[in-house]
């Protein structure tokens, strides 16, 4: 496939709520889609940097400054047959994932339309249901918290999971235990504790919680494995795993037992595949992440979700919980705790809502080759 255009465009979408974890508060998007284009077909991913860098390095500036400065000089007007060839030319850049990620995942929803498949078919996916959770931020009480548990519950979610750090974690989960002694609850520290916390992460294993998700450094798997030694809990790694070679060494020395997955910070579909299987060489769940997507996003990780070891609901809640108008046409809405594989279409199901996007767009770039 010849890559005969690539564009890049920024849209400014605000967040129902703000959303507070222990690295800091998000609640101004801007948004980041990529897209390719070869024989009139049109591929598109989101990228998923943030605003600032508190949960990577990097932010929606660095990925677009990588996207258009880097990738499109290396791709545009050229050939690539498969996703590793892509990657293959793109090599040079060393890290910047999340801006590689979304032309990778732009290449694969192009590939999937080229086809006339479905994504999932195209990663080896089955159109099943996909059991979602709910991601609650850090909130000013228990009470505040105990009531958005229940929202989240009585709208079907199985899962609930609670931003933590220290001081503001045995209450906010002792608080929603006692309301609800059934659910599957989890926590999120965002790397916020050190392994001198152990004594407060093992007071955690009375509750019964599904796992705790990345409670040391962002760059550390050694620790994690001298504290998941110490627990009950199965820990679960986010920001520690970028590549299948760490997620192989974290499971060999047992730094977890739980992968979630996000295929920006991992650098594409393709990593994300070979970690999945890595995973369940290993007997290890994956599930699937989010990073407060819009539909696009949001789109793409459902179809990734429905590979077979994805075994835990992920964290791709229904689309009206964080906007008040997505840029999809096609709504995203859990329901009983389950969304279904957007197929509106080939690849990733959705297609953007044209004349929105025009209203709100910031930021536009188009390379395209001779
Ligand atoms: O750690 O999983 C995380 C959002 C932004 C950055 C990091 C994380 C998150 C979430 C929210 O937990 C998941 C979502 O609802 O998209
Ligand atoms: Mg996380």
């Amino acid at each position: 496939m010849k890559i005969d255009r690539f564009e890049l465009f920024e849209l400014p979408l605000r967040l129902k709520f703000p959303f507070r974890t222990s690295f800091g508060v998000e609640q101004d998007r801007r948004i980041l889609i990529a897209s390719l284009t070869s024989d009139g077909v049109v591929g598109m991913a989101e990228c998923v940097a943030g605003e600032f860098p508190g949960y990577a390095y990097e932010t929606t500036d660095t990925a677009w400054h990588v996207m258009s400065d880097f990738i499109a000089p290396a791709i545009v007007g050229k050939s690539f047959a498969s996703a590793g060839e892509l990657l293959h030319a793109l090599r040079f850049i060393r890290g910047h994932n999340m801006a590689v990620a979304a032309v990778e995942m732009a290449y694969w929803d192009l590939k999937a339309r080229m086809l006339n498949l479905p994504l999932f078919e195209l990663l080896g996916g089955s159109d099943r249901p996909v059991p979602v959770g709910i991601s609650l931020g850090i909130q000013d009480s228990v009470e505040q918290t105990v009531e958005l548990a229940a929202a989240s519950v009585g709208q079907g979610y199985g899962r609930v999971k609670l931003k933590i750090e220290p001081g503001w974690d045995h209450q906010p989960v002792r608080g929603v235990r006692e309301a609800f002694p059934e659910i599957s609850l989890t926590v999120d520290a965002n790397s916020a504790y050190t392994l001198i916390d152990a004594p407060a992460l093992r007071r955690l294993d009375e509750f019964g919680l599904t796992y705790i998700e990345q409670p040391l450094a962002h760059d550390d798997i050694l620790d994690h494995a001298e504290l998941q030694a110490q627990l009950e809990t199965a820990i679960c790694l986010d920001e520690s795993i970028h590549s299948p070679e760490d997620a192989r060494k974290a499971l060999a020395i047992g730094a977890g037992r739980i992968i979630n997955m996000k295929v920006g910070r991992v650098r594409g579909f393709r990593a994300a595949l070979a970690i999945h299987d890595i995973a369940q060489a290993f007997g290890a769940p994956v599930w699937c992440g989010g990073m407060l997507e819009s539909g696009i996003g949001r789109a793409a990780n459902l179809h990734l979700s429905s590979l077979p070891n994805f075994r835990l609901p992920g964290d791709t809640s229904s689309g009206s919980r964080y906007w008040d108008k997505d840029i999809v046409n096609e709504p995203l809405e859990a329901v009983n705790g389950v969304q279904r594989i957007p197929q509106n279409g080939p690849g990733i199901g959705v297609s953007l809502d044209e004349e929105y996007v025009r209203r709100i767009v910031t930021r536009q770039a188009v390379f395209s080759g001779t």
